[in-house]
């Protein structure tokens, strides 16, 4: 074991790594077990158009011998900005693990890939963007896409998107490539794909976009602490004022989280608390979506996507259809034991007529919704 870091360091990150795919722990102390007999899954890591903040928080922990760590847990073969070589042989290094890993490594994209007027506009080592992405992930065993950038097109997709950047999956077309979008997302995701694919040779369950469903298959605002302040609808209304001091909901101030899926709101960044946009004051721009980040003005508020309570509470308000005799039957049986529940469910529908309020409130301009409910 590494000086600069306990065992158990190295099996918690494991387990971590494990937690961020929606495996449990025990998934992490085999990784950590497999890695001590050294078994390290090879990298191959492509730089195109971004800003290197992807690499960067995968370096930015708050500890310093976790970053060592993450990068003892892998065998990077190539990274253009990590790497102290350059020029031939680096470009010489990135050939030798294409040919002695074909077939076993994880080729991970960062940044977006231009393809205006043949890709001009981001070459590395006399080839452009698109043929060496191609060309790598012809030879990897899987692609992962870190960050927007690679996974949609991020901020070098903004309009008006003078040199045509899109996305690895879009580049890729017909592959699966395991998208991990945010600006920057949590390095933890990036390593718990790697460490399954290494291990198991299988990929996180995605969703429709490529994304793994254990980190991006909630939004927001289902998990944020904030939540419990826009359910009462106390609101901040300009930064520095009374209700943003206090911690209250940022939706005013054009928070995306209703919109947006990412854990960020359970799995902060760097290992420190409350380190994420919303934690630290600040509305979440809606980055790891392609219809809101840098799409939508920052400041401007969004529709929500679950407006009723988060499913762990029961249904307030049922759909009924027409009343059959046997429906009556059986509705006589269970309103008995209803009426027992009855003073609970008092309380849901005035919760419910309360979140109608200060819905109505939020839409209306210029009303004050928390003086709304108390009228
Ligand atoms: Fe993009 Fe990575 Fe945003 Fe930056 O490089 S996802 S610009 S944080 O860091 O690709
Ligand atoms: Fe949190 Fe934003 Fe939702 Fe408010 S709107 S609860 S700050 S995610
Ligand atoms: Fe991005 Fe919003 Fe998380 S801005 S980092 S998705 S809180």
């Amino acid at each position: 074991m590494n000086a600069d870091y306990s065992r158990r360091e190295f099996v918690k990150v494991c387990a971590l790594a494990a937690a961020s795919i929606g495996l449990a722990p025990t998934h992490g102390r085999a990784w950590a077990a497999a890695l001590e007999a050294g078994k390290k899954p090879s990298i191959i890591w492509l730089h195109f158009q971004e800003c290197t903040g992807c690499t960067e928080s995968l370096l930015r922990t708050s500890h310093p011998s976790v970053s060592k760590l993450i990068l003892d847990l892998v065998s990077l073969d190539y990274h253009e900005t990590l790497f102290a070589a350059s020029g031939a042989q680096i470009e010489a290094a990135l050939e030798t693990a294409l040919e002695e890993q074909a077939g076993k490594f994880v080729l991970v994209v960062e940044g977006a890939i231009p393809t205006k007027e043949n890709g001009i506009y981001c070459q590395v080592g006399g080839r452009t963007a698109v043929d060496s992405l191609k060309r790598c992930a012809e030879k990897a065993g899987a692609v992962v896409a870190i960050g927007s950038c690679a996974s949609w097109g991020g901020v070098a997709s903004a309009e008006p998107n003078p040199t045509g950047a899109t996305g690895a999956p879009q580049v890729l077309e017909g592959r699966t490539v395991v998208c991990l979008p945010g600006c920057p997302p949590n390095p933890y995701i990036l390593l718990g794909t790697v460490l399954q694919f290494a291990t198991f040779g299988t990929l996180p369950k995605l969703d429709d976009k490529g994304r793994p469903l254990s980190a991006y298959a909630r939004t927001i605002h289902e998990d944020c602490p904030r939540r419990p302040h826009f359910d009462a609808g106390r609101f901040a209304g300009q930064f520095g004022d009374e209700d943003h001091r206090l911690g209250h909901c940022l939706y005013k101030l054009g928070c995306k989280g209703p919109a947006t899926h990412a854990n960020c709101s359970l799995a902060s960044f760097c290992e420190v608390p409350g380190a994420w946009p919303v934690g630290v004051g600040h509305p979440c721009i809606g980055c790891t979506e392609a219809t809101v980040a840098f799409r939508i003005p920052v400041f401007d508020t969004v529709e929500i996507e679950n407006p009723t309570p988060p499913a762990n509470y029961p249904p307030i308000v049922e759909h009924r259809g027409s009343i059959s005799p046997v429906t009556t039957g059986v509705a006589g049986i269970i309103g008995g034991a209803a009426l027992g529940a009855s003073a609970v469910m008092a309380k849901w529908v005035s919760r419910e007529h309360r979140m109608e309020k200060t819905w109505a409130a939020v839409k209306k301009e210029g009303k004050d919704p928390e003086k709304d409910q108390k009228s």
